[in-house]
Parts: structure tokens; sequence; C-alpha cells
């Protein structure tokens, strides 16, 4: 028997690897996107960001034929969806207009006995209240006639396409029952264990999943922020706080970027009043920028009129991702000071929405070097080269990556988050 044919509709940063994971796995993939730039970009084998194993995947699943991109949809006994779900601050609400287009698309072609999964991360209850009713009609009734279910993605930015074999993986079914077809569709290639329930309580875990990881981020910022207070170093007190069998909280730093985590929190918010704890976490993450301020103004007396070099612009080490990035957001920040200046560089990053500049250009005469991104490149920074080319010698290492002595001792003013 032939493996079923699948369909990924969004070919972006999890649609891409997961269309190529299936493919690889013998199964034939097609991908579809909406912008005919991405599909034009990715038929000719180039993948548009930065990712361990996609190139040669790409290659592959092209070269052999078992990854095709389509500029229209056809019928599939498969549809994945992995459309962006961007979230409305103003009017505190997701953003689902993608994931109902693209189910308008599904329905099209829908067949009796087809399969749907949504993988996009959505507010708790939208497999059920959204997708569902625009997929089904007068002949196809989800749970009878064609299976729907959601299957959250939980891969990490910069190791996608290991976490995408590796991690456990969650699948929720839309009726009783635990969705055979799909939990067999996920593993091919999933080495980690696959639990069912159902698609609103798999929405969920996935928004608690990255609040979890958020808040407890919020909470070593904070305690970043009282061991500043009491004079102590907060790295040397969570490592420590760390040891107790029971306690592990994550590293503080300059705030938190990406695409996830300082947005998905906010899906699981309704008129239930009920998050208060995450949304204290989130304003506690996003007042990074203003405490890495502070400590320049304990420095330099204050920001005005000097010139700050920010080292990285990616949202954390080693990617070229710049979403909700934590230097943006000082970079922003720093224009509330008369006159001050900021240069920013990065090695891994070729463009951002803001002028990037070479190392050279960025701590030439800067009053301050404050390091934002955990590039493994800049834990092997050198002080002296740098510091004679600064006006003023003093150092922010907000992910407290550098040799605090080394860098003393070459005269460096010292700050770390
Ligand atoms: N960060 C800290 N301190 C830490 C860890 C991270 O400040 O101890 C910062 C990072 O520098 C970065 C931000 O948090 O700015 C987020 O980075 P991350 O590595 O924690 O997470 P993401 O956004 O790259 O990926 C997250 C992951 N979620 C969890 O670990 C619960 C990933 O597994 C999800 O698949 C992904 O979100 C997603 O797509 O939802």
């Amino acid at each position: 028997m032939n493996e079923p044919t699948i369909c990924i509709h969004g070919l972006g940063y999890i649609g891409l690897p997961t269309a190529l994971m299936f493919a690889a796995h013998d199964y034939e993939t097609r991908g579809y996107d909406t912008d005919p730039d991405v599909r034009e970009t990715l038929a000719t084998g180039t993948v548009p960001y930065d990712e361990p194993e996609l190139d040669r995947y790409l290659a592959q699943g092209l070269n052999s034929g078992q990854f095709k991109i389509v500029d229209e949809v056809a019928p599939a006994d498969c549809h994945i969806i992995c459309v962006p779900t961007p979230y409305q601050e103003e009017e505190q609400k997701t953003d689902l207009r993608y994931v109902e287009s693209a189910a308008e698309t599904v329905r099209s072609v829908l067949r009796k006995n087809d399969t749907v999964v949504l993988e996009s991360t959505v507010p708790p209850g939208t497999t059920s209240n959204v997708l569902r009713p625009i997929l089904e009609g007068r002949e196809l009734t989800a749970g009878e006639s064609f299976t729907l279910a959601y299957s959250p993605e939980t891969v990490l930015p910069g190791k996608i396409m290991t976490e995408l074999r590796e991690n456990d993986r969650i699948v929720g079914n839309i009726s009783d029952g635990p969705a055979a077809e799909v939990v067999a569709l996920y593993e091919s290639f999933v080495e980690g264990t696959i639990r069912t329930t159902d698609a609103t309580t798999a929405e969920f875990v996935k928004l608690i999943q990255n609040a979890f990881r958020d808040t407890n981020i919020a909470f070593a910022n904070e305690t970043a922020k009282l061991a500043h207070e009491f004079g102590i170093d907060s790295r040397e007190a969570i490592e420590l706080a760390n040891k107790h069998p029971r306690v592990d909280i994550l590293s503080p730093g300059p705030g938190v970027g990406g695409h996830c985590l300082p947005i998905d929190p906010l899906f699981l918010r309704r008129d239930n009043h009920a998050t208060t704890l995450i949304e204290a976490a989130r304003e506690v993450n996003d007042g990074m920028a203003a405490f890495v301020v502070e400590l320049l103004n304990s420095v330099l007396g204050t920001v005005e009129d000097h010139r700050i070099a920010i080292f990285g612009v990616a949202y954390k080490g080693g990617v070229d991702d710049t979403r909700h990035s934590p230097s943006l957001a000082l970079v922003e920040r720093l224009t509330d000071y008369k006159n001050a200046d900021t240069a920013v560089h990065d090695p891994v990053v070729k463009s951002a929405r803001i002028p990037l500049v070479t190392q050279k250009e960025a701590v030439t005469d800067a009053d301050a070097l404050v390091v934002v991104t955990d590039h493994p490149q800049f834990e092997r920074l050198e002080p002296e080269p740098i510091g004679e080319k600064m006006a003023q010698r003093v150092l922010i290492d907000t992910r407290a990556i550098l040799d605090r002595k080394r860098w003393q001792d070459a005269g460096f003013e010292v700050r770390r988050i």
C-alpha cells in the first residue's frame, strides 16, 4: 500500500521543516504557501533563514521528487496546517485569519476519509470551534467522515530538525478515540513518545509550556534585579539555589524574544482575568530593556550624549532570527534619551530592521559595550583590542558570557545581569 499523500499548508519556520521531515520518510509531500515569493525561493533550493540541516533536507526532498512545491492545493490524504497566528495587541486577541483561510482552501479539496491536522499555535478551542465548522459540510462531519486533530510542534529554533525527531508529541483528537491515523503519521519520524488527548487540551498544553518558560525566566530576571539591589551576583545565587533538588530557575538576561515566548502566553487571555501571573511575567521580561539602561546610567551617569555599542540583534544565540529581539527593544528605549547614539553589530544576522555595522565600527568611540545576544562568537571576545577603540571602557554583559575578571583586568567597568 502506498503511503498517504500529505499537503502542508504554510512553508515558514515550522511548515517547511515538517514537510521535509515527512518527505524524508517516504511520504509524497506537497508544500503550499500563499506567498508566491516563498514558493519561488524554496523551489530554487534556497532556505530563507538559517537552520541546521534544513538546506540538505530541502535539496534531498526536491531532488528525490518526494517534496514538491505546488502553486495550487490539490486533494491529498492528509492536510497539515502550519500557518502564522499573530497576536493583535490592541484588541488583545489572536488573529486567526490565516488559519481560517487555510481551512477554506482545505475544504475546497477535502474528501471522505481524509485527515486534517492543525499545528499552528492557537487559543484553546480553535480546532473545535473555528476550524471544524469551516471544514464540515453537508456530506463531511469531523470525527465521522474525516479525521480532525490538533498536534502542536515544540521545536527549538536552532535545533528544529533534531527536536522534530526527538521530542515527545501530543495529538489532540476532535472526537473520542486516539486519532490513530494521525499518530501513525507522526510515528514515521518521531522518536519520542506520542501521547493522545482531546484537541482543546493539546492547544492548552502548548500554551502553558511556553507560559511556564516565560514565567520562569521572569522569575530569574526579577531575581537578577533583586540581586543587584543587594549587591550580589545573580548567576552565583541562581546556581546555588538550583542545587536544591526541587528548584530549577532559568537564566536572567536582557529580556525574552523570539516569536513564541513573548506572544503565546497571551493566547490564554480571555475575559477570564485569570492570567495575572502570566501578564506580570510578560511585564517583568519586557522591562529588562529599561533595566539595561539603568545599568548604563549607573556607570555613565546618563546615557544622554553617549555612544552605545550593542553586540547582537538576534533574539538568542546561534540564530539569525530578530523577531521580538531584546536588542531591538533596547535600541528603541535608548532613542528616548537625548543624543544617545547606538551602533549594533551581529556576526550571524545579515539584515535587520535597523542598520548593522562591523564589530570595529560598533566599538569605535563607544562609551559602553552592551552584549545582548549570547552568540558563541561573543564568548571569545578579547577585551584589549576592543577597549583600545572605545572612548570609555564600560561593559554590560547581559548574558554573563564573558570572563568578568579578564575584562576588569583590562580596565573595564563591568556590570552583569
Ligand atoms: N531566554 C532567557 N533565559 C533563559 C532561556 C531563554 O532569557 O534561561 C530567552 C532567550 O534568550 C530568548 C527567549 O528567552 O530571547 C526565548 O528563547 P528560548 O530558547 O527559551 O525559546 P524559543 O522561543 O526559541 O522556543 C520556544 C521553546 N519553548 C519551550 O522551551 C517551552 C520551543 O520548544 C517551542 O517550540 C517554541 O518556543 C515555539 O515554537 O513555541
